[in-house]
């Protein structure tokens, strides 16, 4: 399948076609690194994009990205096998006490269609196995909440990182419904987003990748 052809089918969340489109395409002897960065990371860029023009809602966004996640299945173990190294490691959780995770996977989502590797903590997500991440050397965590009643389980994860001494050797990046910019600011994160879109852009900035 030719570039432009899968970068269509992941913008229109044609999961079936983007998975059989890379699978011919590696077959056909296409590079996976250029599927990855010329094909799929676009594609969710573009989603990304037109989700911020007020182009595309939740919806859209989510079927693209299962869409694009589909090829990853296919790409990934060659993508690994070719030794191409992720833009960057994110730890992902819902916060303590809080189980909504829709928000929180579609920011993952998200995230592996801009080329970071994702490592899901699931929900209900202690502080100590934030704290046990950043010792493992990712370079963002990442905290979703969206209950008013678990967000203050967010400063106490910045303490805890703090006490643990692993405060300087990762970004915080926080989010989440009832999440605000003041709220992030107050309590010390490295940044604040709104919806994954934007949370894709912050990463890379608190990385200084863009
Ligand atoms: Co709950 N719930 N819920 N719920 N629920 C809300 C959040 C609520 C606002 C509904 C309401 O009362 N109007 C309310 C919270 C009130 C408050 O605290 N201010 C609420 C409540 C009260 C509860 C329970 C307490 C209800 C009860 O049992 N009495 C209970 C709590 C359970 C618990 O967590 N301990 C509960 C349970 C549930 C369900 C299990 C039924 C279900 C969750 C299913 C699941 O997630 N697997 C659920 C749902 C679905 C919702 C609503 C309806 C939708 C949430 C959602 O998925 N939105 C929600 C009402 C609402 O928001 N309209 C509600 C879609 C999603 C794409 O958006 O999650 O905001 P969102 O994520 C966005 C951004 O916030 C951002 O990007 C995402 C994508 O653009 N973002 C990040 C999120 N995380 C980020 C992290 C980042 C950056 C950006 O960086 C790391």
């Amino acid at each position: 399948m030719k570039i432009e052809d899968l970068h269509a089918a992941v913008l229109r969340g044609d999961a079936e076609s983007v998975a059989n489109g890379v699978s011919e395409s590696l077959q056909a002897g296409a590079d996976p690194e250029a599927l990855l960065k010329e094909a799929l990371i676009p594609a969710m860029i573009e989603v990304g994009d037109m989700f911020e023009r007020g182009e595309a809602y939740v919806p859209e966004m989510l079927i693209a990205a299962r869409a694009m996640q589909a090829g990853m299945q296919v790409l990934k173990p060659e993508l690994i096998s070719a030794g191409v190294e992720p833009v960057g490691r994110i730890a992902l959780g819902t916060v303590l006490g809080d189980i909504h995770d829709i928000g929180k996977n579609l920011v993952g989502m998200m995230m592996e269609g801009a080329g970071f590797e994702v490592v899901d903590l699931g929900v209900d997500v202690p502080t100590e196995k934030f704290v046990e991440l950043a010792q493992s050397g990712v370079n963002i965590l990442g905290m979703s909440g969206l209950l008013t009643t678990t967000i203050p389980a967010m400063p106490v994860i910045l303490e805890a990182l703090e006490k643990a001494n692993v405060r300087d050797k990762v970004k915080v990046i926080v989010g989440g419904a009832p999440v605000t910019e003041a709220f992030a600011d107050k309590i010390g994160a490295d940044g604040y987003a709104p919806d994954a879109a934007s949370a894709v852009r912050l990463a890379k900035k608190v990385l200084g990748i863009a």
